[in-house]
Parts: C-alpha cells; sequence; structure tokens
C-alpha cells in the first residue's frame, strides 16, 4: 500500500475529526410554514416504503453512483477516492465519507469488489454508525409530568411532532397535556389546539404575543396539579432575531426549574431533513442555547437528504427519537439504524 496514495493519506489523515464548516444562515427562513396541516389520525400503511422512496434522493445518488463506479473493480486508491467524493455528495459528511471508506478499505483494499459488495458493506458500516443512537424517547412517567420542551428553527416539524408524540403516549394511556409555548405565531395555538382535540389532550394556551415563559409556567402547574404523566411544550421557531429566541428559551427554562429542577427532562431538537447540512449548525446553535438531549428528523418521505442523519449520528452522537415521514399521526416513526442504513444505500 502506497503511503501517498489516497489509501494512505486516508489512513494518515485527521478525517474523522474533520469539521464540517457551519453555515452562517443557520437561523436564516427556512421556507415559511408550509400551509397548515390538517392532522389525520387514521393509520397509514407503507411508512417503510414512504421513507425509501423519500429517501431516494439520496438513495438514488448513492445506488446509482455505487452501481457506475463499482462494475466489477478492483478497490484501490482512486476507487476510494471516488467513492469517498460521492458519500460527501450525498451528504454524509467528509468525516463520516472518511471514515466509511477508511473502514471499508481496511477489509477490501485491492481486492476485485462489485457494487452489491459495496452495498452490503457500507450498509453495514452505517447501521453501526446509527446503531448507537436509535434510542426511543423513554419518559420517566413517575415524574408526574416528564417534561419534554420541543425546540428547533421554523417549520421544521416541531407541532406536527408533538401532536404525533401526544398521540402515541395517549394511545399507551398516558394523561398528557400540551404546552401552546408559540405564542409568537397567531397560527401556531391553533395548530396546537387541533392535535389536543385529535389526540384528547389539554392544551394550555394564551394569546398570541403573551410572554411565553409565563404560560409555560402555568402550564407546569397545571399538569403537576393534575398529575399528568407527560407535558410538551411546544416553542417559537423565529422571533425578531436569534437573540431574543434564546432569551426566550433560557427564561422558559428558568421558568420550569423553578418548579422542578430536574426539567426539562427532555430537550429535543426537531430537524427538518430537507435542510441537509444546515442540519449541523442548527444542532450546534440550539445546544449551545438550551442543551439539546435528542433528535427528531421529519420530513424524511419528501425530498429527502436522508444522508445527513447519519453525519450528525457520527459527529454528534445525540439520540435520535423518531423520524417523521408524513404528516399524519401515525407517521412518526421509531428510528431503526439498520433498516434506515439499507435503504439510503439502495438495499432492500
Ligand atoms: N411531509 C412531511 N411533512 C411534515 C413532517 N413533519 C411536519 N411536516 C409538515 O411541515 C410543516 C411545518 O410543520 P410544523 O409542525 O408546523 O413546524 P413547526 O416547527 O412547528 O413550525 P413553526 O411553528 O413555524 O416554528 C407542516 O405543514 C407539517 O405538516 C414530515 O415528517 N413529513
Ligand atoms: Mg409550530
Amino acid at each position: 500500500m502506497s503511503k501517498t496514495g489516497f489509501f494512505g493519506r486516508l489512513l494518515g489523515r485527521k478525517g474523522e475529526d474533520a469539521e464540517i464548516p457551519a453555515e452562517p444562515e443557520a437561523l436564516a427562513p427556512i421556507p415559511e410554514p408550509i400551509a397548515e396541516p390538517e392532522p389525520a389520525i387514521e393509520e397509514s400503511q407503507g411508512w417503510f416504503s414512504r421513507l425509501k422512496s423519500g429517501l431516494a434522493k439520496s438513495s438514488s445518488k448513492l445506488t446509482q453512483g455505487i452501481g457506475d463506479l463499482f462494475t466489477k473493480r478492483k478497490l484501490d486508491d482512486e476507487a476510494l477516492e471516488e467513492l469517498q467524493d460521492l458519500l460527501i455528495t450525498a451528504d454524509l459528511g467528509v468525516a463520516t465519507a472518511a471514515r466509511v471508506t477508511k473502514r471499508l478499505a481496511k477489509s477490501r483494499f485491492g481486492q476485485d469488489v462489485d457494487a452489491n459488495e459495496i452495498r452490503q458493506t457500507l450498509a453495514e458500516e452505517i447501521t453501526e454508525i446509527l446503531a448507537p443512537v436509535a434510542q426511543p424517547l423513554a419518559p420517566d412517567f413517575s415524574r408526574k409530568p416528564h417534561v419534554v420542551l420541543v425546540v428547533g428553527v421554523n417549520g421544521s416539524g416541531k407541532t406536527t411532532t408533538i401532536g404525533k408524540m401526544a398521540k402515541q403516549f395517549r394511545d399507551q394511556g398516558k394523561a398528557v397535556t400540551l404546552a401552546a409555548g408559540d405564542t409568537f405565531r397567531a397560527a401556531a395555538v391553533e395548530q396546537l389546539k387541533v392535535w389536543g382535540e385529535r389526540t384528547n389532550c389539554p392544551v394550555i394556551s394564551r394569546d398570541t404575543g403573551a410572554d411565553a415563559a409565563g404560560l409555560v409556567f402555568d402550564a407546569m402547574a397545571e399538569a403537576s396539579k393534575r398529575g399528568d404523566d407527560l407535558l410538551f411544550i411546544d416553542t417559537a421557531g423565529r422571533l425578531q432575531n436569534k437573540t431574543d429566541l434564546m432569551a426566550e428559551l433560557e427564561k422558559i427554562v428558568r421558568v420550569i426549574k423553578k418548579q422542578d429542577a430536574t426539567a426539562p427532562h427532555d430537550v429535543l431538537l426537531v430537524l427538518d431533513a430537507t435542510v441537509g447540512q444546515n442540519a449541523h449548525s442548527q444542532v450546534d446553535i440550539f445546544r449551545d442555547m438550551v442543551g439539546v438531549t435528542g433528535l427528531v428528523l421529519t420530513k424524511l418521505d419528501g425530498t429527502a437528504r436522508g444522508g445527513v442523519l447519519v453525519a450528525l449520528a457520527e459527529r454528534f452522537k445525540l439520540p435520535v427519537h423518531a423520524i417523521g415521514v408524513g404528516e399524519k399521526a401515525s407517521d412518526l416513526r421509531p428510528f431503526e439504524a439498520e433498516a434506515f442504513a439499507r435503504s439510503l444505500v439502495g438495499l432492500d
């Protein structure tokens, strides 16, 4: 093996720690809230096929790219370099692409490989990265309530995710309250109320423009008085600017802690998977603001860039509690590492 070749450089480089540059526009307008959702509770079929078709963009890039690269070919420096480039363009990020390629090279360098073998090996490597973060939300119901603060940029899917999670926990017979902490946008409260009605959960709200922290204080008091199992707190995704948003989230956390020093027990960051690499800077920013404990990736049914989930898992190692593959209540699914990895590289 030549140390000056690609493989040699790969083994010698610090690729695994490579920083993915944060994009400056992290909190800049993500598309204006799309139409208000019309939640429907009916069971939807074929979520896995929707996930697969959603991943098609990344997946077909990878599937076709791998097919083009490896029709019986020796896994040499050049092939590895091309594969790494392909993985980067599929949103896996520089560090993850380097790691996956390096591991592949360790076992197969110099051997003849075909596309299917590459897919299988890639799926195994990606599964290994994803498996540790595939952790469903696991509330401690003895807390009464277990408090889940939900954050994320506007339009990422916070309110919808809360509605979907509320439905899942209601189906398990849990008492769930929703707090409409997004007092900034007029339609936000209405949207949460619709989910409240459909899932039969009380919604604590105030008028638009009211103090969000005050509302959260009331919600904490009511939920604990009732002895609820769970309290989900919705928040605004965008205020006038980032400083305002940070101040508001910090105030909300302070107010929560006044009533329960151990809360919030979970801080869920909801990320729209279609934003691709921009998700990295969103994690950075919200982690600094409020200490994110777990992620939910939404819109994997859409023009998804699912590869970013692998890059996030590798870089931040935050639990991925669930993934969104549609707008209905039943479209929030547990995140399964192997199924996700296989569909990403185009395996069944
Ligand atoms: N296709 C698809 N659409 C989704 C998914 N999750 C949310 N949406 C849609 O994305 C849009 C925005 O979702 P919201 O839940 O309102 O997002 P939000 O983060 O609460 O937005 P703000 O309140 O503006 O901060 C809505 O139209 C949702 O129906 C998903 O997994 N798949
Ligand atoms: Mg919302």
